[in-house]
């Protein structure tokens, strides 16, 4: 079935004994057996719970994957993912990724041994030279976070496969209506949920899919063995937000190339960073591997009449009053934030720097509203700042 048919129904069938057609969400956190050891699938509600189940399968099939996870966010997915490694063992990281991700490997991954190596992988031959014989991941996001950069998963995933090393993308800018990374040869796919994926801007999580069983019974493993794993309720959540995931994103990705257009044209902005535009540097592999361009834009702000870009970013994002000035993406609603003092402060200055993660950089995220709405928002802010 196509992906607007998976989005609505899969894993989900009407509950036999009332006909419901919504999943019910199973609170309950453990299960009677019939005898020690003698249950119908379910024990404690931190190995499994139907209602988690329902939304795993959902997932797993949206990415085309044979196996999907939920988790408490998209951090804790990140976290169980890299609890397969070992001290000692290397990661290739691309050099852009969500802050937090940075953290993580940085903070808290590499006083244990694990070391990381941050590289821009839009020339893909960059990765085979930062392979060491310890290296035992690579990760990746694409559409990056937040610079929007565009790596060509195809042509990373042939160097992983030939020194047989799993290779993570996280899929949460682009998401499966977009592109579905296991079918380019990448090994796992994470989300932070909390994004498209649920769309509204109310549950926190994290996802992961896949086909290796092996590896699957790893992840499984460790997912109840750390522990983070959703509340049923926001599963029945995050279930409902994806019976709209194909609409929500076609309406961003349509509203965002317009928005990403208009604003390369405009006199305040001195760059525009989005798949979609000609002026993009890795646009012809977006228009190969990108079904759509997404909602996600990122603009660099030209400074104010005093010379201050920092002053006129913060008072442009003052301004705003259809967009919300906050962290996160991908719900219904408009949103808008400064990397450098947001999402992305705990990347270090100078790689934020070299990233061009500065003072000027401002990142959008587009929601589902009229497009002509949120064009003239950020044109009286630019107006007033
Ligand atoms: O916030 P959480 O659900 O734990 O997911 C972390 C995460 C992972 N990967 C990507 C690409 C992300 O963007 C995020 C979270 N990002 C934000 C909160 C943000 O505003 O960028």
């Amino acid at each position: 079935m196509k992906l607007d048919t998976l989005a609505v129904h899969a894993g989900q069938h009407p509950d036999p004994t009332s006909g419901a057609v919504m999943p019910p969400i199973v609170l309950s956190s453990t299960f009677a057996q019939d005898g020690p050891g003698v249950h119908k699938g379910y024990e404690y509600s931190r190995s499994g719970n139907p209602t988690r189940n329902t939304l795993e399968a959902c997932i797993a099939a949206l990415e085309g994957a044979a196996h999907g996870l939920s988790f408490s966010s998209g951090l804790g997915a990140t976290t169980t993912i890299l609890h397969t490694l070992r001290p000692g063992d290397h990661v290739v990281c691309g050099d852009d990724v969500y802050g937090g991700t940075f953290r993580i490997l940085k903070r808290c991954f590499e006083p244990f041994g694990v070391k990381t190596s941050f590289v821009d992988f839009s020339d893909p031959s960059r990765l085979e030279k930062a392979i060491t014989a310890e290296t035992k991941m690579v990760w990746l996001e694409t559409p990056t976070n937040p610079t929007l950069k565009v790596f060509d998963i195809a042509a990373l995933a042939k160097i992983t496969k030939a020194h047989k090393i799993p290779l993570v993308v996280d899929n949460t800018f682009a998401t499966p209506v977009i592109q579905r990374p296991l079918e380019l040869g990448a090994d796992i796919v994470m989300h932070s949920v909390t994004k498209y994926l649920n769309g509204h801007s109310d549950v926190v999580g994290g996802a992961i899919a896949l086909n290796d069983d092996a590896l699957h019974e790893k992840l499984r493993f460790l997912q109840n063995a750390l522990g983070p794993i959703p509340s049923p309720f926001d599963c029945f959540m995050v279930l409902r937000g994806i019976k709209t995931l194909h609409l929500r994103v076609e309406r961003a990705s349509r509203s965002a190339l317009a928005l990403a257009q208009w604003l390369e044209a405009h006199p305040a902005v001195a760059k525009v960073h989005y798949p979609g535009l000609a002026s993009h540097g890795q646009h012809e592999v977006a228009k190969r591997q990108m079904a759509l361009f997404g909602g996600m834009i990122s603009f660099v702000i030209k400074p104010g009449a005093d010379g201050d870009t920092l002053a006129r970013a913060r008072k442009f994002l003052s301004n705003v009053q259809v967009f919300a000035c906050a962290e996160s993406l991908g719900g219904v609603e408009s949103l808008i934030e400064h990397p450098a003092l947001m999402t992305h402060a705990s990347v270090p200055a100078e790689q934020r720097a070299e990233l061009g993660i500065d003072d000027g950089l401002i990142r959008v995220s587009v929601g589902v509203e009229h497009v002509d709405d949120l064009r003239d928002d950020l044109e009286q802010a630019f107006a007033r700042s």
